[in-house]
């Protein structure tokens, strides 16, 4: 089966095309990515030679390009988009372009090549905020609020995939994944860039009171929901993807994370606020567990632990990478 991956050298499209390599050898992967500051070839370096593999540089928007490369595809995975929140807040225009009208140009060439399935990766974000003490987690049912012009340029995106299923016919599916973390996650996300400061002898800036909650997975249990959905999933139909059962503050995230650094708690300043900052995400994945069988398998000590030996390990992969994700911050003035 041909398969064309979009996105596939940020964060969770590389992850993804080496899980999907190495258990579908037999299919062809064609990657499309316009290599963005989020997108890095460092990613892919362990996978480029596979014959069965294919790298082409463009834009999701360019629908000239897109044809070309949905040329005998079957299998479309729709990973391209910007991605960061902070940056979303600092410049709202390019995740419109890509993230809505680049989903477009793709469902538009997804029609006329007859592809028999556009799975669209998307996230919990779209859902908004939820509060620390609200029971209910987010679901299939929960209504769109998204609150920051990243989710709410997602949420533009999910809206297209169901309208194109329900107009065109074309056999979608939907995930809408909690926060992710792992190998190869560009060092400006809470995660890798905690980690890398820690590395460097640098603190952990954590944002406001300390006491946001994120839902945290490992990227491959990520992926491994994606390939379920694909392979077993309903047509036209919407999975929500989580990892944690238990609340984690970020506060408490970034002094496990010092800890396990052999750092104290002097290595940990409550900084500036997020613009907006949504207090709480927390995925039931019960519909994806039920019908498909998914869960993470791993929990959150085990996820922290093999992220932080990765990034200990990998420091050829996330040291060029950093001083572009700290100038953000720097203009932010979240340091
Ligand atoms: P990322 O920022 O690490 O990577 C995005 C990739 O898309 C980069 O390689 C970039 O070059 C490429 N890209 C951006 N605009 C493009 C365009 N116009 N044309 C072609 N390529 C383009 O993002 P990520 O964290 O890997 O997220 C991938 C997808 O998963 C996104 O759609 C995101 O919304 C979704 N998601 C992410 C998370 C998370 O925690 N990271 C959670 C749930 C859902
Ligand atoms: O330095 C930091 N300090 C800090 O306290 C950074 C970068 C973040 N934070 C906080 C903000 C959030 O509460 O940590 C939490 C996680 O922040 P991010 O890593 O920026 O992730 P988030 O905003 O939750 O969005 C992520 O998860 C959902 C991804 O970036 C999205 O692409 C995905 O859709």
């Amino acid at each position: 089966m041909k398969v064309l991956v979009t996105g596939g050298a940020g964060f969770i499209g590389n992850n993804f095309i080496r899980y999907w390599l190495n258990k579908y050898p037999e299919d062809k992967i064609t990657n499309l990515d316009k290599l963005t500051y989020a997108g890095h070839l460092s990613s892919t370096k362990d996978f480029e030679g596979n014959p069965n593999y294919q790298f082409i540089k463009g834009d999701i928007c360019d629908a000239g390009m897109v044809n070309e490369a949905m040329e005998g595809v079957e299998l479309v995975v729709h990973f391209a988009a910007e991605s960061h929140v902070d940056r979303s807040i600092e410049g709202p225009q390019v995740f419109i372009q890509s993230n809505v009208v680049g989903t477009q140009v793709l469902l538009d060439a997804a029609i006329k090549h007859k592809v028999k399935r556009f799975h669209h990766v998307s996230t919990d974000e779209v859902f908004g905020a939820l509060k620390l003490e609200d029971k209910e987690k987010f679901n299939e049912k929960t209504i769109y609020n998204p609150r920051s012009p990243y989710a709410a340029s997602k949420a533009a995106s999910d809206h297209l995939v169901r309208a194109y299923f329900t107009t065109y016919d074309l056999p979608i599916t939907i995930t809408n994944c909690s926060n992710n973390v792992g190998p190869y996650q560009d060092p400006e996300k809470f995660f890798s860039r905690s980690i890398t400061n820690l590395i460097d002898n640098q603190k952990v800036y954590v944002y406001g009171d300390g006491l946001y909650v994120r839902d945290w997975l490992y990227v491959l249990d990520h992926c491994r929901a994606i390939d379920m959905v694909i392979k077993k999933g309903k047509v036209g139909e919407t999975y929500l993807i989580g990892g944690l059962t238990e609340d984690v503050p970020n506060i408490e995230v970034a002094k496990k994370m010092a800890r396990l650094l052999g750092k104290d708690e002097s290595f940990i300043e409550l900084g500036k606020d997020r613009v907006g900052h949504d207090r709480r995400y927390a995925v039931d994945w019960t519909k994806i567990n039920k019908e498909l069988g998914w869960e993470p398998e791993l929990g959150f000590d085990e996820v922290l632990q093999k992220t932080i030996e990765w990034y200990q390990k990998n420091e050829w992969w996330w040291r060029p990478l950093k001083e572009e994700a700290e100038a953000l911050y720097a203009r932010t003035g979240q340091k």
